[in-house]
């Protein structure tokens, strides 16, 4: 009897909760089946980057936040703007890699906006290190016409769906649409995404810390703290825990995600805002851990409360397993009581 196990498809499964949860008319399915088509696109250019070298290496230019853009962040962005574009499913895109948001005039009537990051990570493309994408779908706030600023300067609590693409051993996409966490991996000999993590659920607790060490000096005392608590050996607790910095958020996100775990980008003196985006990167992947059953925050509030003013604004965060994020807030509230008396 061959026991062979029915994989489920990308669109397969779509196409079925589309059925069960009718959580839209089919608009929020077609985007999503157009992610990830240019997810395969974007795919196939990081998978042999080490071979045509004219992929690798800085384009030259920088984002609108100053970083140098790295060739295959602008491949990246160009995939996902032009598959959006013709998707006709959405009336204008937000990226990282963009200034301003991007209005589809063609498709000025459509219902949905999405942020992006292109390509997160991108600095370790050169040096073969996992790399990802971070969407995040909005049902457009506008009632027609072309898109306006606050069609993508809405709170988290407001996303239709969010997810990541991470490009490593192998290529994932993991997203939600509010039912819970999915997980497909893509089998390039047929270039299919096939549900190979069901309904993922972050462990309460883990046993790793991910955080830049380098800038240890340089966080607030409270989150310096925190990571000594994390380093000091305690038994009961499984510590000390391990550090794992990959220095691509969605690497280290996805890795949280399945053996629990937290990951901070804290602000590092003299900025007090953090480097990460809460539109590109927190938002989308705080979406993700809740539905997984994790948390997400600034080290005050729940990442996903936060009302975004501009487009490129940037938070501390603090993302993983529950018991973790809610120890690291423990501890940042603490300090400031203190602070208080
Ligand atoms: P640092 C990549 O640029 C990124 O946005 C995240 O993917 C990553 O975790 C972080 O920045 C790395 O930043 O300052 O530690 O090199």
């Amino acid at each position: 009897m061959n026991n062979y196990r029915k994989l489920i498809t990308l669109d397969e499964f779509i196409f079925q909760r589309e059925k069960d949860f009718a959580y839209s008319s089919g608009e929020l399915s077609g985007l999503l089946r157009d992610i990830a088509l240019a997810s395969k696109i974007v795919n196939r250019e990081v998978n042999k980057a080490g071979l045509v070298t004219e992929i690798l290496g800085s384009a030259g230019t920088h984002n609108s936040t100053g970083d140098d853009q790295k060739k295959l962040d602008v491949f990246a962005n160009d995939q996902f703007l032009s598959a959006l574009k013709v998707s006709g499913e959405c009336c204008g895109i937000a990226s990282e890699e963009s200034e301003e948001y991007i209005p589809f005039t063609e498709h000025q009537n459509a219902k949905y906006v999405v942020n992006l990051d292109p390509l997160d990570g991108s600095s370790n493309i050169d040096v073969n290190v996992s790399i990802g994408t971070i969407f995040s779908i909005f049902r457009r706030v506008s009632l027609s016409g072309p898109c306006v600023a606050e069609d993508f300067l809405q709170k988290g609590t407001q996303q239709v769906a969010a997810g990541y693409v991470i490009y490593g051993s192998s290529t994932m996409m993991v997203f939600t649409t509010g039912n819970g966490v999915n997980g497909f991996t893509l089998d390039p000999s047929v270039g299919e995404f096939f549900l190979s993590h069901p309904d993922i659920r972050i462990p309460g607790k883990g046993k790793v810390y991910s955080v830049n060490q380098g800038n240890y000096i340089n966080f607030p005392e409270p989150i310096r703290r925190y990571i000594d608590w994390c380093t000091t050996e305690d038994k009961p607790t499984g510590r000390p825990y391990s550090f794992r910095y990959i220095g691509s958020m969605v690497a280290d996100f996805h890795r949280n995600m399945i053996q629990g775990g937290i990951y901070m980008y804290p602000p590092v003196a003299p900025s007090n805002k953090g480097k990460l985006r809460l539109l590109f990167e927190c938002n989308p992947l705080a979406f993700i851990a809740e539905q997984a059953g994790g948390k997400a925050s600034n080290g005050e509030i729940p990442v996903m409360e936060i009302e975004p003013t501009e487009l490129h604004q940037r938070l501390p965060v603090y993302i993983g397993s529950a018991e973790m994020v809610d120890k690291a807030e423990e501890m940042l509230r603490k300090s400031k009581m203190v602070e208080k008396v």
